[in-house]
Order: C-alpha cells, then sequence, then structure tokens
C-alpha cells in the first residue's frame, strides 16, 4: 500500500514537472509581445504591398503582420537578413528591431507574374 501510494505520488509530480515545463514553454511562445512592439499590418498581392513604405523606429521592436490576399507572395529584406514566405489565408508575422536608421529595400522573390519585378517597398528606420 505504502509503495503504491509513493509510487502514485512520483507519477503524479512527474506530471506535474511536465505540465509546469509545458506551460512554460507556451507562455513563452504565446506571449503576447504587444507590449512595446509597434504593429504593422502589410497586404501583398500582385503585384503590390499596401503600405509599400513601413516607418519605423531605430531600437524599437517591431511586429510586421502580412496577409497574402492572393499567392504565396515573398518578403525579403536583404540588408536586415529577413526572407519569410507569405501564404494566404494566414497572417505571417516578422519580429526584428532595426538597430540602425537607414532606408532598407523589400521585395518580392517569389515569381508571382508579370508585375512581379515591381513588387516591393521600403523600410524607413528613423532615429
Ligand atoms: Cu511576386
Amino acid at each position: 500500500m505504502d509503495l503504491q501510494i509513493s509510487k502514485g505520488w512520483k507519477i503524479g509530480t512527474a506530471c506535474l514537472a511536465i505540465l509546469a515545463l509545458v506551460s512554460i514553454g507556451a507562455a513563452h511562445s504565446a506571449a503576447p509581445k504587444t507590449g512595446k512592439e509597434r504593429v504593422v499590418k502589410v497586404v501583398a498581392k500582385r503585384f503590390i504591398y499596401t503600405p509599400n513604405e513601413i516607418i519605423l523606429k531605430a531600437g524599437v521592436p517591431a511586429r510586421l503582420e502580412f496577409t497574402s490576399l492572393d499567392f504565396v507572395h515573398g518578403f525579403k529584406v536583404p540588408d536586415l537578413d529577413i526572407r519569410v514566405d507569405l501564404p494566404p489565408g494566414k497572417v505571417t508575422t516578422v519580429h526584428l528591431t532595426p538597430q540602425k536608421a537607414g532606408v532598407y529595400d523589400f521585395l518580392c522573390d517569389n515569381f508571382c507574374g508579370v508585375g512581379h519585378e515591381e513588387m516591393s517597398g521600403k523600410i524607413i528606420v528613423k532615429d
């Protein structure tokens, strides 16, 4: 009987520990970083991003939320080392904290049709 109880207790403790770990992990990844982040929503469709100028502040965390209306466009910012696919039907999030003021060009790098080459914009980072 003693053995039974202690076994159950051990299993219970292990379960709790796992639960705690899982919830810590979940809190980490799912915690909305809304606090100080500047949120910019961007819509992508052939052959334009709206807005196509994104203004950010150096040193301030930003969250870009992309929605594509028609195609798996790309979003590439070579000088910030950012590259993601933007599948339609979901929001694609990019977190960044630009460190240096400047103008950073972005572009679609998934060929999406005749206007693909013009599908581009700028991230303008101000001090
Ligand atoms: Cu494109």
